[in-house]
């Protein structure tokens, strides 16, 4: 389970806010807590009322959740006054929780946010504490103090947020006069461009959703540029799927995530903190599938358009998630689930004996190939030797695998295909043997 928490206002028309964050945690497949740091009374068409929290119950709805549950990631959104910001501040100035802050100063329709006087403490305690904050065109203006008008204006005002004390900065392009929508993501003093087609109905929410997408996909274990493009991919689909559902202003409705992707991307990132794992990765390094029921192809196999490789005693992902990413542990899968459909997913090993000892002392389920024995016209075929070594291997069996592996033959690796229903159910397995 991937938990992510919201610091924030809550919006009763529940487009935004702590309401707003909890529906994106959600559709993205992660359980969503919440801190409540003021309330607002709004709906789609005015902005009517504000007041904040006491910081004593601030306070205690933090303290309730970090003594309780394991945060994986933490958002920031409406902080309203200075008796708030400290408090939230003298709370979370030393977890190692990534902060996603998100500096909201001005609703749609007009409400405010945050206090004048509250803005110094605002950039001298939230903005330092941040791992990545999300600031759009005015937001950035304001936070670096200088005018944005231009696609170089706003990787300076980046850059000056950066030395306040941001670790990472998005400035979110959606206000820049252009066809295209461009966010930019200062990264260790490097900047990733991310443009996108320009949508042009406005609506409640949006930007909301760009931070807590952000933020699961941090939780998620996903690389700061993958989680920048996923959350913009997921805001702009969106809000493109906005709603008029008062009589005001659209509001912007979350679509739910892949359960596919969220399953397989929670496994894999289980997967590379189980500890001592580097020593089970192949010198081909590792991938890890999850395929969709009955797959007719490897285009309907998730897997990783990249590998989990090993780097000294560590292990990293590289490359992202995409239907067809895998071709060797994905054909495997097509394979097997060709004969026992109940098999959709699967991680590639190293070869070890005692690896396969302690899979026999758990009974598992094993089956053999020998590359040797390969015809050679599916060798010269890409794709097919594993296909080849699959069906063989388990054109005797009368109940699914838990593992296939085979020996090698001259230059090829030697590997073990470790199997199961679900991504979780390979990790149990894993566990079992590692
Ligand atoms: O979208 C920014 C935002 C954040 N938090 C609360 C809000 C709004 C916008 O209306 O109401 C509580």
């Amino acid at each position: 389970m991937i938990n992510v928490l919201s610091i924030a206002g809550s919006d009763p028309s529940s487009g935004a806010g702590v309401q707003g964050d909890i529906k994106t945690f959600t559709a993205l497949g992660a359980y969503g807590f919440s801190a409540i740091t003021a309330l607002t009374s709004q709906n789609s068409s005015k902005f009517f009322k504000s007041e904040s929290v006491s910081p004593g119950i601030i306070r205690s709805q933090i303290r309730s959740i970090f003594s309780d549950f394991k945060i994986d990631a933490i958002k920031i959104g409406m902080v309203y006054d200075k008796k708030t910001i400290k408090t939230i501040h003298s709370e979370l100035k030393n977890l190692k929780v990534p902060i996603v802050l998100d500096p909201v100063f001005e609703s749609t329709t007009g409400g405010m946010l945050l206090c004048a006087d509250a803005f110094l403490d605002f950039k001298k305690l939230l903005v330092s504490l941040s791992y990545v904050i999300t600031p759009n065109i005015p937001e950035a203006e304001r936070i670096a103090g200088m005018k944005i008008r231009s696609l170089s204006d706003t990787k300076r005002a980046a850059l000056e947020i950066n030395s306040m004390g941001a670790k990472n900065v998005i400035i979110k392009g959606g206000h820049m006069q252009d066809d295209k929508v461009t966010d930019i993501l200062l990264e260790n003093k490097k900047f990733h461009i991310f443009s996108q087609k320009r949508l042009l109905q406005e609506s409640h929410g949006g930007g909301c959703i760009f931070s807590a997408a952000l933020c699961v996909n941090i939780a998620k274990g996903k690389s700061l540029s993958e989680s920048t493009r996923l959350a913009q991919k997921t805001s702009f689909e969106s809000i493109k799927n906005s709603t008029r559902i008062g009589k005001g202003i659209d509001i912007a409705r979350q679509k739910n995530a892949d359960g596919i992707e969220v399953d397989l991307s929670v496994a894999i990132k289980q997967f590379v903190n189980i500890k001592g794992i580097y020593g089970y990765i192949p010198e081909v390094q590792t991938n890890f599938v999850f395929a969709k029921p009955r797959p007719k192809s490897i285009f309907h196999i998730l897997g990783l358009e990249g590998r989990i490789v090993k780097t000294g005693k560590s292990v990293a992902v590289v490359g992202t998630l995409k239907y067809g990413g895998s071709r060797h542990v994905a054909n495997a899968v097509l394979e097997v689930a060709r004969k026992f459909p109940t098999i959709r997913s699967a991680v590639n090993i190293k070869y070890d004996k005692e690896i396969l000892k302690k899979s026999t002392a758990k009974r598992f389920h094993i089956a053999y190939y020998d590359r040797i024995l390969e015809p050679s016209d599916a060798k010269v075929t890409e794709g097919k030797t594993i296909s080849w070594g699959i069906k063989s291997a388990i054109e005797k069996l009368r109940s699914p695998p838990d593992i296939i592996y085979h020996r090698g033959d001259m230059g090829k690796e030697p590997m073990i295909l470790l199997f199961g229903t679900t991504p979780k159910d390979v990790l149990i397995k894993i566990g079992k043997i590692a």
